[in-house]
């Protein structure tokens, strides 16, 4: 099938739906352009008689340009009537229009009339980034085209979510966006999560951004023509073009701009940097228990156990199982947790099983928050726990019901005092395979949910280390090892053909409604699925979110989503799914984390460490164990049907994963503080290479090291089952994170020999001052009463600097400290704003070199000092 598609949308489409070819759609001429001081309107109007390929033309657009501030300009062309859809501002809003001077801005619009294109180039260089002249636009009921050529071999990144090499192919490629369940995260596909924007990177040295606010079903084909003329085409079902233009023009500068588009990052707990452990199949409540004490008793801190679907009564929401995981059990689980300084998550799927006698379901009923059919019903699906129905997000209700079912379930006193949440299944995921598919059928045939088959376990006896007398390991080891002048709606066209249109996405499932919503559904504000499909994952995510605020206001909630949509970073995390237990997977978990954290602005990622799928292999996650440590987002996490992968079932895991944890530890404030300045300015806090030496064009492919925040190269052994790699070393000093041995980068490769599995290269960038805590914690909680050592990496200038932000972890606004360290090669100044009142202090300062210099203090948190060498 995939091959098929290709030949279907790639080249020159000989498509002759209605006899006529794409060559027979003439574009659009401009008419009545009215400039303004910040940009300009005009109307554009179809060339001849419609070509009517993938639907029928429209044949009056308007477009909009506006210089928005001096780095962004924002482009848009719509229907004059203003019926075709626009993602709704109570979704994505649109940011605001800080009018720009387009004298003074560094990007300038240029337009040809007949047939109408338009340019985006750079005001100084005239370098030209966009230019779509050469190729018509095509603005038909189903189908938006609009291509724009690019140089030669472009550096392009983002376009996400997908397991593509980080920089992506430029020859035959296509991105399409259509969020999908996506088991074993296949290659070259759509996955779980649509992110319109795009990084490039020119060998000027010079980065823009292009954001497509579009949340349709399409291809993005970046490819050649057949003269060898390079170009990158948006084909879209439906929506309008409403592009935003960042400037940079340095990368981490786009990165930024970008996050002023679709919202700054969400700052997330403390805690939630901690390791987390996680599996699908944890039996019952004691087996919850044992993998803590497991932790403990192997001597590997542990911060977050999660629980998935498995604590369910017969897999529905809000319930639990009440043999395998009792509430007054699961109670007192929870606490002790508490106690011992670690947190709960816990799953929370969209479908809401079909029950009269299901107390969620039956208030949602009354409140009519379930999506429905056009014949009144409920729109019916499979999920978990059966016949199931989904929550209508855009229905105003539904956030009123959804909080109180967070607040009935996991109240502190009665029920489960949770500290994150976890939403899965939400792109939609829907067992129904197609439209043949009749819910109470495929429920009942496939036994849909299973009926509690074992009861719960013998106990054996044996305590639990640090849980109460009533929790006791299960008596058997299972597994072996382990605008005004129109008011249109905005709510689409007419009359289209919702289920299969005429121009076909290269969707990995199939047909559009195939194995989620059809798309013929209607919302709740009268949008259909076929527009909003993929808002979906971000609209649960974002209602999860403001359930959690109220559970505990004032405090950063914790929300972890599968699916995603451009400006998701701004409320919630995500994880990359469903992966497999492969080398291949633990390569491209570098390249997913830097597209997200540096490109989509969703900085707490991270994959399943040592695989969600198959069966993990000791030195595979001996290597992930380190790896998952030095990203943003650190879980071990497998499938029901995977072998245990618990660090501590192998000896060599166990040595790495204290290892990387130590490190993590250490640098656990540094990393915060990197999260902070992402949540606040929008610098990424992981950074491709190339963010950091913009000018290096030896940087530009690397996929397999990255700066974590923006001082800390990690640079993990790649290949399988291999013990050397062979690494980039910019022209810069760098210092051996772990002997603090200075290390010469010149520019070149340098082969690594002998990396044992329990080993990670890790460096410090020379010109870097990292706040490092002492060694000892068993958790991010204990963590918080170590002191400081604050390591200073001379640069080859003899000089250094960093920061230090300083907070409770945990409150939305509170007061802060945010400290600035400097080193000019002879005195060491520390100095800021101390807000908050920190009980521990800096123990001492380290001066790296040669001959490393410790000064011993202590220094308090809370007023600046300095000393000379
Ligand atoms: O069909 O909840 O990606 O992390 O363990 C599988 C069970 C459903 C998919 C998620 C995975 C989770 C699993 N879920």
């Amino acid at each position: 099938m995939k091959k098929a598609w290709t030949s279907i949308v790639i080249g020159a489409i000989a498509s002759t739906v209605h006899g006529s070819t794409i060559e027979d759609c003439l574009g659009y001429s401009a008419s009545h352009v009215s400039h303004s001081s910040n940009g300009l309107v005009a109307d554009l109007t179809l060339i001849g008689s419609p070509c009517n390929i993938y639907g029928d033309d429209l044949k009056s657009l308007k477009l909009q340009v506006e210089y928005q501030g001096d780095s962004r300009l924002h482009v848009k062309i719509y229907d004059a009537n203003r019926q075709v859809y626009q993602i709704p501002e109570s979704v994505l809003p649109s940011p605001p229009n800080n009018r720009g001077d387009p004298r003074q801005a560094a990007l300038k619009f240029t337009y040809t009339t007949s047939p109408f294109s338009f340019a985006v180039s750079r005001s100084d260089s005239g370098d030209v980034l966009f230019n779509t002249s050469g190729s018509q636009l095509i603005f038909q009921s189903q189908y938006v085209r609009l291509r724009t050529q690019l140089p030669q071999n472009p550096n392009l990144y983002g376009l996400g979510e997908h397991t593509d090499t980080f920089r992506l192919q430029t020859n035959n490629y296509i991105r399409t966006f259509w969020n999908a369940e996506s088991p074993y995260v296949p290659r070259m596909s759509n996955l779980y999560g649509s992110h319109p924007i795009y990084l490039e990177h020119r060998n000027s040295g010079h980065s823009h951004g292009v954001f497509l606010r579009n949340s349709n079903g399409m291809n993005i084909v970046i490819n050649q023509t057949e003269s060898g003329g390079q170009y990158l085409e948006y084909n879209t079902i439906g929506g309008v073009l409403d592009f935003y233009f960042l400037a940079g023009p340095s990368p981490t500068e786009v990165s930024k701009q970008y996050a002023e588009v679709v919202g700054l990052p969400a700052m997330v707990p403390y805690w939630s940097f901690g390791f987390m452990q996680c599996k699908y199949g944890y039996w019952d409540v004691n087996e919850l228990a044992e993998v803590v004490g497991n932790y403990s008793t192997a001597g590997i801190p542990l911060d977050v156990l999660w629980s998935d679907i498995d604590y369910m009564d017969l897999r529905q929401d809000f319930t639990t199982d009440p043999d395998r995981f009792p509430i007054p059990k699961m109670r007192e689980l929870v606490h002790t947790l508490h106690d011992r300084g670690q947190k709960f998550v816990m799953m929370v799927d969209p479908g809401i099983h079909r029950k009269g006698d299901y107390g969620t379901f039956a208030r949602g009923a009354e409140k009519g928050v379930f999506l429905k059919a056009a014949d009144g019903s409920y729109y019916r699906g499979v999920q978990w726990a059966g016949e199931v129905v989904w929550p209508d997000w855009f229905n105003p209700n539904t956030q009123d019901w959804w909080t109180d079912e967070f607040k009935r379930f996991f109240d502190p006193n009665t029920g489960l005092d949770i500290d994150g949440v976890w939403n899965d299944m939400n792109e939609i995921s829907n067992f129904c395979g197609d439209v043949n598919c009749d819910p109470a059928q495929l429920a009942h045939d496939t036994n849909t949910p299973p009926p509690p088959s074992h009861p719960p376990r013998p106990n054996t006896g044996r305590p639990i280390p640090g849980f109460p007398s009533d929790f006791q390991p299960s008596s058997f080891r299972v597994r072996g090892r382990r605008e005004a002048e129109s008011r249109g709606t905005m709510k689409g066209l007419p009359g289209r053909n919702l289920f299969t249109p005429p121009y076909r996405i290269k969707n990995h499932v199939g047909d559009l409604s195939a194995g989620t919503v059809y798309t013929n559904i209607t919302n709740y504000d009268g949008t259909v699925q076929y527009d909003t499909h993929n808002l979906n994952g971000l609209l649960m995510a974002a209602h999860s979110r403001v359930s959690m605020l109220a559970r505990r206001p004032g405090k950063r909630p914790f929300v972890l989503t599968r699916s995603t949509f451009a400006g998701a970073g701004n409320k919630v995390a995500h994880w990359f799914g469903d992966n497999y237990s492969a080398w291949d997977d633990y390569r491209f978990s570098i390249s997913q984390m830097l597209a997200f954290a540096a490109v989509h602005q969703m900085p707490m990622v991270g994959s399943d460490v040592c695989g969600f799928n198959g069966n993990a292999q000791e030195n595979m996650c001996a290597r992930w164990a380190l790896l998952g440590a030095f990203q943003p987002f650190y879980r071990n996490h497998a499938d029901i049907s995977a072998p245990n992968q618990e660090f501590y079932l192998w000896a060599s895991v166990t040595e790495a994963a204290k290892k990387a944890i130590a490190a993590r530890y250490r640098l656990l404030d540094y990393i915060y503080t990197a999260m902070y300045r992402s949540s606040t300015t929008g610098s990424p806090i992981v950074n491709p290479m190339f963010f950091t030496y913009p000018n290096d064009a030896n940087t530009f492919g690397i996929q397999t090291q990255y700066f974590f925040g923006d001082s800390i190269l990690v640079s993990p052994v790649i290949d399988d089952d291999a013990q050397s790699v062979t690494i980039y070393l910019p022209d810069e000093i760098f210092y051996d994170f772990w002997t603090f041995k200075p290390v010469r980068g010149n520019g070149q490769q340098v082969t690594l020999n002998n990396v044992a599995y329990t080993d990670l290269p890790v460096y410090i960038r020379g010109g870097s001052i990292i706040p490092m805590r002492t060694d000892g914690a068993n958790s991010t909680t204990a963590l918080r009463e170590h002191n400081f050592n604050i390591i200073v990496a001379p640069g080859l200038d003899g000089k250094a600097s960093g920061s230090l932000i300083l907070d409770d972890g945990e409150s939305l606004e509170g007061r802060f400290s945010d400290m600035s360290f400097s080193w000019d090669g002879k005195e060491f100044r520390a100095d800021g704003k101390f807000w908050y009142q920190a009980n521990v202090q800096i123990e001492t300062v380290t001066i790296l070199g040669d001959e490393p210099v410790t000064k011993k203090g202590p220094w308090g948190l809370n007023k600046r000092f300095s000393f000379h060498s």
